[in-house]
C-alpha cells in the first residue's frame, strides 16, 4: 500500500512517477488521503489535467526524448525491449521523426513503450504511433501525450508496489487469442472480421466453449442460434441467476475488444470463484452472444433476440451477400434452424436477478476525463434501414447534366441532409456506412445506388425526428430528380434506460475501487438494449485508448483498466451476495 505520511513522501512518489514537479507534489499532498493505487493514479491525472499549459508541457520536457540512445525513458524491462530488436533503419527513422515531432509541438514524443499488456511494444508499433500522432492538432496531441505520461506513471507505480493486473491481462490475452479466428482476406492481413456462422465464427464458439470449461463452469453449451452459454451453479439448485455477457461476432476489420471484453471479464471472475471452490447464493450465467452487429444478414442482435423470445422467423429466410439463407447457414453450422428450438431459448425472467454487461466505451468520454470506468445510465435509441435509389444508367460523355437521372447524386444529397439534420439535434447521429453503385462503371451515369442508414439519439422522439427528415428528404430529392426510391427498415430499438438498482450496484462497485463512478449514456447499441425488454439491465463501460476508437483495428484498452473492470464485477457480485 502507499505509505504517504509526509510532504517528502509525496514529493518522492511524484518524482518517481512524473519526474521533478514540485507543483504537482504540492497539490497531490493536498489531495491526501488517496484510498487506493487507482485513486492515486486518477487524482494525479486530474491534477495534471487542471494544471496550466506550461506546467503540463514541463512534465513532457522533463520526460525527455525516448529515442536518444542514452535516454533514461525506457521503462525498466518491457519498456526497453524495442531498442534491442529495432533495426538501424528503424532507429534512424525514429530519431528523424522524433526530432520533427519536437520541432512541430515543442515537447518530446512521449510513448508508453510497454503497451496495453506492459509486455513491450515493437519498434514498428512505436514508429506507427509516432507517425499517427504527428498528424494530430497540437491541443489533441498534448492531451494524448499527457495520457501516455499517465500510463507510464501507472506502470511505474505498479512496479513500485509490485502490482500485476493479472485478471486484466487474462482478459486481454483471451481477446488477442480469440482474434486469431478471422475471415479471409482480413485473416491474411492479421485483421479481424467474424460474421455470423462463418467458419471463423464457429471456431470462436468452439474456443469460448473450451475456455469456459477450463474456467470451471458447471455447464457449457452452444445453443440453437450459436450463443455460447456457461453456467456456474449457485450454492443451491433453485437459486436465481445473474445473467451477463456480450457478443463475439464483429464488424468488418474490427477491434479485438468490442463485445468480447463482456464475455471475458465475467469468465475471469467465475474462474476465480471456481479456483476458491466458492458458491454464491445465485448462479452466474455468462452468454457469448452469437450475433449483435448485423453484418452478414440484414438483422442484428440475433443472439439476444433469441433469449428474450423476439427472434423473427422471417430472419431465417434472409439472404447474405452470396445468396445463402440464414437457415442454410445455420444447418451448415450444425444448428437446427428450427423456430421451436429457437423459441425454447427464451429465458424465464422470474429466474434471473437481472442482466449486466461489461463493454468498452467505444467513445472518447472516459479517456478525456482520465477515468478508467463509467456506469451507463441509458443506451441511445437507434434505427437502421437499407435503401436503393433507381434512376437511369446513361453515357457519362453524352448525357447532358440537366438530362441525367443520376441515382448516386441523389443519395449524395440525402447523405448530406442526414448529416445536417443529425448535427442540428443534440446527441443525435446519422451515418451512411454502406454506399454502392452496383455494377457501376467509370463512364456510366449511375442508374442505381444502394446505401444504408443508421440514425441514433438519446430519446426515441429525437431519433424519429431525424429519421422523418431524412425519409422525407429522400422522397423529395427523388421526386425532383425523377428517380424512384425504396427504403427497408432493418432495426428499430427504443432507448434503454438502465435499471436504477443495478446501476447503483455498479456505482457502489466502482466507487469502492476509489474511482469516481461517472454516469453516462451509450451512443453504441449493445445486447443490453435487447435484454432490457425482458430483464432489468445496466452496463459498465471500460475506457478505450486513442480517443476510444472502435469498430477499427486500433481499438484498445489496458490490462490495468480491464483489471479494474474485473474488480468492479467482483464487487458487484459481492453487492448482490449481501442483498440476496
Ligand atoms: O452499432 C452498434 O452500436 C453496435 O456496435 N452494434
Ligand atoms: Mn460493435
Ligand atoms: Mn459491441
Amino acid at each position: 500500500m502507499l505509505q504517504l505520511f509526509t510532504r517528502a513522501d509525496v514529493a518522492a512518489l511524484v518524482g518517481e512517477l512524473y519526474g521533478c514537479a514540485p507543483w504537482l507534489a504540492e497539490r497531490a499532498w493536498q489531495a491526501l488521503p488517496l484510498s487506493s493505487p487507482a485513486a492515486c493514479k486518477l487524482r494525479l491525472a486530474q491534477i495534471v489535467r487542471e494544471a496550466t499549459h506550461e506546467q503540463q508541457v514541463s512534465l513532457l520536457l522533463a520526460h525527455g526524448d525516448f529515442s536518444a540512445s542514452d535516454s533514461g525513458t525506457d521503462e525498466a524491462g518491457p519498456g526497453g525491449a524495442w531498442r534491442m530488436q529495432a533495426s538501424e533503419g528503424e532507429l534512424r527513422r525514429m530519431r528523424e521523426l522524433a526530432a520533427e515531432y519536437a520541432r512541430q509541438f515543442g515537447w518530446p514524443f512521449v510513448p508508453d513503450l510497454a503497451g496495453p499488456l506492459a509486455r513491450g511494444l515493437g519498434a514498428a508499433q512505436i514508429l506507427g504511433a509516432l507517425q499517427r500522432r504527428l498528424e494530430n492538432p497540437p491541443e489533441m496531441e498534448l492531451a494524448e501525450s499527457l495520457r501516455q505520461l499517465h500510463r507510464i506513471a501507472e506502470l511505474r507505480l505498479n512496479g513500485k508496489l509490485g502490482l500485476r493486473p493479472l485478471l486484466g491481462e487474462q482478459v486481454l490475452d483471451w481477446c488477442e487469442r480469440l482474434a486469431r479466428h478471422s475471415e479471409p482476406p482480413w485473416r491474411e492481413q492479421g485483421r479481424l472480421t467474424v460474421t455470423y456462422l462463418s467458419e471463423a465464427h464457429r471456431a470462436c464458439a468452439g474456443q469460448l466453449r473450451e475456455w469456459m470449461n477450463e474456467c470451471g463452469f458447471d455447464e457449457v453449451h452452444v445453443d440453437a442460434v450459436g450463443n455460447v452459454v456457461g453456467l456456474y451453479h449457485a450454492d443451491r439448485r433453485d437459486a436465481p441467476r445473474l445473467l451477463t455477457g456480450s457478443h463475439y461476432d464483429t464488424v468488418r476489420d474490427a477491434g479485438r475488444l468490442d463485445g468480447r471484453v463482456g464475455i471475458f471479464v465475467p469468465m475471469a471472475c467465475v474462474r476465480e470463484l471456481a479456483r476458491e471452490g466458492r458458491r454464491l447464493p445465485f448462479g452466474i450465467e455468462v452468454v457469448g452472444f452469437a450475433e449483435e452487429e448485423g453484418q452478414r444478414f440484414a438483422a442484428a442482435f440475433l443472439g439476444s433476440s433469441a433469449l428474450i423470445g423476439a427472434f423473427d422467423p422471417a430472419w431465417l429466410d434472409l439472404r447474405d451477400a452470396q445468396g445463402m439463407r440464414m437457415r442454410e447457414a445455420m444447418l451448415e453450422a450444425g444448428l437446427p434452424a428450427d423456430m421451436q428450438a429457437i423459441h425454447a431459448l427464451r429465458r424465464d425472467p422470474a429466474r434471473y436477478l437481472g442482466f449486466v454487461e461489461v463493454h468498452i466505451e467505444q467513445g472518447p468520454v472516459l479517456e478525456a476525463l482520465d477515468l478508467p470506468l463509467g456506469v451507463v445510465h441509458s443506451i441511445n435509441a437507434s434505427w437502421r434501414a437499407l435503401g436503393e435509389v433507381v434512376g437511369v444508367a446513361s453515357h457519362a460523355g453524352t448525357t447532358p447534366m440537366q438530362a441525367r437521372r443520376d441515382a448516386a447524386c441523389a443519395v449524395a444529397e440525402v447523405m448530406l441532409l442526414a448529416e445536417r439534420s443529425a448535427a442540428a439535434e443534440p446527441g443525435a447521429v446519422a451515418t451512411v456506412g454502406q454506399l454502392e453503385v452496383p455494377g457501376g462503371s467509370v463512364n456510366v451515369v449511375p442508374g442505381r445506388c444502394r446505401f444504408s442508414l443508421d440514425v441514433r439519439a438519446p430519446a426515441d422522439a429525437l431519433r424519429d425526428r431525424v429519421r422523418a427528415v431524412v425519409e422525407k428528404g429522400l422522397h423529395e430529392v427523388c421526386r425532383r430528380r425523377g428517380l424512384r426510391a425504396q427504403l427497408r427498415e432493418t432495426l428499430r430499438e427504443p432507448a434503454a434506460p438502465s435499471d436504477a438498482g443495478l446501476q447503483e450496484r455498479w456505482e457502489r462497485a466502482v466507487a469502492g475501487l476509489g474511482v469516481e463512478a461517472h454516469g453516462m449514456s451509450s451512443g453504441a447499441g449493445h445486447d443490453s438494449m435487447k435484454m432490457h425488454r425482458l430483464l432489468p439491465q445496466a452496463m459498465l463501460f471500460v475506457r478505450g485508448s486513442l480517443g476510444g476508437i472502435s469498430h477499427n483495428a486500433l481499438e484498445s484498452s489496458t490490462a490495468d483498466d480491464l483489471q479494474l473492470a474485473c474488480l468492479a464485477f467482483q464487487r458487484m457480485i459481492e453487492d448482490f451476495c449481501v442483498s440476496c
